[in-house]
């Protein structure tokens, strides 16, 4: 009986009784309802298919939701589908909006491994679920199918994600089934998802202003104890990352950055092996997500508490660009990640501006050419949350601004990056405005402990 060992584990996980769902916090299930009717009202009569992201098998990297899936639902198990039927105001008849959400049937031996998860037979799940009816996954070609058959005009406003093998499969065999030659080529549901997502509600800022507290901590530790001379790069990351976990959240919003001396120069640097030394710079970018969403922060910092005249002088340059840029921002005109600096509007050009004409290198040259990035990005659901740049700042929007100067010939690297919200009313608010700014800040909380 070499299965007993199985069953009995299997038991036990069992054992606890009704299924956990998740560990994230998650929004009222009228929320992601809200979501799933504007999303139907954008498809003008056609079907939205979303898939969940695949469960790792063989990797142990833990399960993170696709970004549109958890948006739109909540849910946070892989295999799933969510289909959304659009409501068709041209036609005669018009179909009512419908919204289905297909679970796999549960794999007991998997459970084993990976944990207890529900299906569409478990008892309550559309309740647990907030959709209108969950359906088995092996129901999704049969329900498409039969829209098809009713409508042949469906075929060419399928909506779904680009590249995602699931929907190839389910549209190649839609096809066949109905025999109509050649799969439809779906439309990017992402593009009708990604005005939706960037317009937070009040329960994404909250869910973001927890990722940003447990990032300040963090970063607050960084500063007042733990960049020291004869640290290494990797523990700050170790600890900051504890931190983050204490703090009910579940990983990094990416990996972190912490460079001293010539790899404060670097962008991504992410190798992180590097030991801080007396006199040099430490840049580090590091944040974490809560149930789901992301903060990034950035703070630079002179190893020995002390900044030096011209590690100072770039500093302040730095952090007078992100000020120029907080000071010329009117929601609803100011864009963000104009790569061309050029607009007028646009707060890179407002920041380059600032840099290019404050300071000079050791030739005599100005310092704009040493800012290479975007000025900041959207953020969410994902760390760079999805957009066309540059894009217009609106309210209910969720940004970064974030100028940096790096001269690898002075061994400076200097970024400075606080994340911003867009008030109703069009004020722009710094979330991470209780960390230290200026200079003389960063050295006095350095000299505090
Ligand atoms: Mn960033």
């Amino acid at each position: 009986m070499k299965n007993i060992g199985l069953l009995v584990l299997i038991g036990l996980v069992l054992a606890p009784g009704a299924p956990r769902l998740h560990a994230l916090e998650k929004q009222p299930a009228s929320v992601y309802h809200a979501r799933r009717t504007a999303l139907a009202a954008e498809l003008h009569g056609g079907v939205a298919i979303l898939f969940a992201a695949e469960e790792p098998v063989l990797d142990f990297m833990p399960y993170r939701q696709d970004s549109d899936f958890y948006y739109l639902t909540g849910w946070n198990e892989p295999g799933a589908a969510l289909m959304i039927v659009g409501a068709d105001s041209a036609s005669a008849s018009p179909r009512a909006d419908k919204e289905i959400l297909f679970l796999p049937a549960r794999d007991l031996r998997m459970e084993a491994y990976t944990g207890v998860k529900m299906d569409a037979a478990t008892p309550g799940v559309a309740a647990a679920a907030g959709v209108d009816s969950v359906e088995p996954m092996t129901a999704l070609p049969t329900e498409l199918n039969r829209l098809i058959a009713a409508n042949h005009s469906l075929l060419a406003k399928l909506w779904t994600q680009p590249e995602t093998p699931s929907a190839a499969a389910l549209l190649r065999f839609t096809a066949t089934t109905l025999g109509s030659g050649d799969a439809p080529a779906p439309r990017d549901v992402t593009r009708l998802t990604m005005p939706l997502r960037q317009i937070k509600d009040a329960g994404e800022v909250a869910l973001i202003e927890k990722a940003e507290n447990a990032s300040i901590l963090a970063q607050r530790q960084m500063i007042a104890h733990w960049a020291r001379p004869g640290a290494t790069e990797r523990a700050i990351a170790g600890k900051m990352t504890a931190v983050w976990m204490e703090n009910g959240c579940e990983r990094p919003s990416y990996a972190p950055i912490v460079g001293s001396g010539l790899n404060s120069t670097i962008l991504h640097y992410s190798n992180n092996d590097g030991v801080l030394r007396s006199g040099d710079l430490l840049l580090v970018d590091a944040a974490c997500e809560y149930s789901m969403y992301a903060a990034d922060i950035t703070r630079t910092v002179p190893v020995d508490g002390h900044f030096t005249a011209r590690q100072r002088e770039i500093y302040t340059i730095v952090l007078g660009a992100q000020q120029a840029a907080f000071r010329a921002f009117v929601a609803g005109k100011s864009t963000l990640n104009d790569r061309d600096r050029k607009d007028p509007n646009s707060l890179d050009t407002v920041a380059y501006n600032y840099i290019n004409t404050h300071g000079k290198d050791l030739h005599g040259q100005p310092l704009g050419k040493y800012w290479l990035h975007g000025l900041g990005h959207l953020m969410g659901i994902d760390v760079h949350d999805p957009a066309d740049y540059p894009v217009l700042l609106k309210p209910g929007m969720v940004f970064t601004i974030e100028p940096g100067i790096y001269i690898p010939e002075e061994k400076i690297g200097i970024r400075i990056e606080c994340d911003f919200l867009v008030t109703a009313d069009g004020k722009l608010i710094d979330l991470d405005a209780s960390l230290p700014h200026t200079a003389d800040e960063i050295e006095a909380a350095m000299r505090a402990n």
